[in-house]
């Protein structure tokens, strides 16, 4: 069943079975073996907690370049079809109309790997040209997953927890507004799902850019 956190914020528990959250979490080990190996982005000089490994743009603090000149230079991995085919699933899965389900397709994934101290601060997601929806999968260990409005990053939040195989789809006025993670839950990674500890995110997005 699909639950609203807030308008336009989808949430189905246990999209993904742990067959396909191991065989995700084997991707991802992939992926951050490189050519362009996980980092942690840098952000007004300092480090974040969390390391990101991306697919088809490379995302440095404000903008997406093809090549990652803050890591080594290379050129980040092509976006895979099979995630433009989960992503249209999640779109249609969550109630969005056959229309934009179709025109869905995101160009860049962003996989996030948080230890048990990462976390996120309050921000918006407003380096992409293009506003459809992002969407959200989790896998390993639960999160304390904090949504607020779209002005500021203050209090009201609505806080839920997000567990391994969890999808969101942030859409509508979700799609501009401030959220965070403010707490990993070590030890709840559920066995099978691939990942002994830590958590996984990937977050699907259309970048808007040409080419
Ligand atoms: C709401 N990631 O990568 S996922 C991010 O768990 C990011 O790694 C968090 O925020 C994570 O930018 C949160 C949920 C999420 C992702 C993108 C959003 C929520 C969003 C974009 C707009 C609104
Ligand atoms: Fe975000």
């Amino acid at each position: 069943s699909v639950v609203e956190l807030a308008p336009g914020a989808s949430l189905i528990r246990r999209w993904l079975d742990p067959d396909q959250q191991a065989w995700i979490v084997r991707r991802f080990r992939e992926w951050a073996a490189g050519p362009v190996p996980i980092r942690a982005a840098t952000v007004r000089g300092h480090p974040m907690s969390v390391r990101t490994v991306c697919l088809g743009w490379h995302w440095q603090p404000y903008r997406y370049t093809r090549d990652a000149t803050d890591v080594n230079g290379a050129r980040v991995l092509p976006f895979p079809d099979w995630l433009v085919r989960a992503g249209r699933r999640a779109l249609a899965d969550t109630g969005h109309d056959a229309g934009e389900v179709e025109r869905y397709t995101p160009d860049t994934a962003l996989v996030n790997f948080y230890d048990e101290h990462a976390r996120m601060g309050m921000h918006q997601d407003k380096d992409e040209v293009s506003r459809a929806p992002v969407v959200s999968l989790s896998i390993g260990d639960s999160c304390t997953f904090r949504l607020g409005n779209t002005d500021n990053r203050n209090r009201p939040y609505t806080d839920a927890t997000l567990e391994s195989g969890d999808l969101v789809v942030f859409g509508g006025p979700s799609r501009l507004a401030f959220h965070g993670v403010t707490a990993i839950h070590p030890g709840t990674a559920p066995p099978g799902c691939g990942l002994d500890a830590g958590r996984i995110n990937l977050t699907l997005r259309e970048t808007g850019m040409a080419g």
